[in-house]
């Protein structure tokens, strides 16, 4: 039966202990980012970080959120990197063209660096819905991103340990391989 499978399940922990966190955060929109910029430090905190763990970088809208982020983790001085934003529905084509350049842009430095990267960027219709999700109805998404930081710091380190000190897969030789039959 599935519940008697044991398994073996890697997970990240919500303990910030010994690590280094960026934040970057857009200006545009300051209103939002702000609030989710105090969601994010909150949750870093909570979760046992200390002002010196924490380092943020300000660019000027979420379109230079990738590559802000990309070269902080370059650094090699952070453990896991938050990019916050917020881009909000105009006239115009314009938000499309921002919102998924962003995304992109962030999932591309986070898979080039290797440094987990929490996405952290409102894509609303309205300023109303922004709002709600920057600490009213809809919770702080700053914090959730916070959260998401810390586990995913833990996790990769713990993936990068199993990488190193674990013999490869299969380094005893493929027990059926060059059996006689
Ligand atoms: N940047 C945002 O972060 N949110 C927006 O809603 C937004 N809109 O709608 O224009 C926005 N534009 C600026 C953009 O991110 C760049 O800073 C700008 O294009 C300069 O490269």
């Amino acid at each position: 039966m599935a519940q008697n499978f044991k398994s073996s399940v890697t997970r990240g922990g919500l303990n910030a202990a010994g690590f280094h966190f960026g934040i970057v955060v857009s200006q545009f929109n300051s209103f939002i980012t702000d609030r989710l910029l105090s969601g994010a430090v909150d949750a870093l905190e909570r979760s046992g970080a200390g002002e010196k763990q924490i380092e943020i970088v300000r660019v000027p809208g979420s379109f230079e959120l990738p590559i802000a982020a990309k070269k902080l983790a370059a650094t090699g001085r952070c453990d896991s990197i938050i990019c916050i934003g917020c881009v909000l529905r105009g006239e115009t084509s314009h938000y499309d063209h921002v919102a998924s350049e962003t995304a992109r842009g962030i999932q591309l430095a986070q898979l080039d660096t290797g440094v987990p990267m929490s996405f952290c960027v409102l894509t609303c219709d309205t300023l109303e819905q922004a709002i709600d999700r920057a600490g009213l109805k809809g919770g702080n998404k700053g914090f959730e991103s916070g959260l998401a930081a810390v586990e995913m710091a833990q996790l990769s380190s713990k993936l990068a340990r199993k990488l190193t000190s674990k013999p490869a897969k299969n380094s005893g030789g493929n027990p059926r391989r060059g059996k006689r039959r």
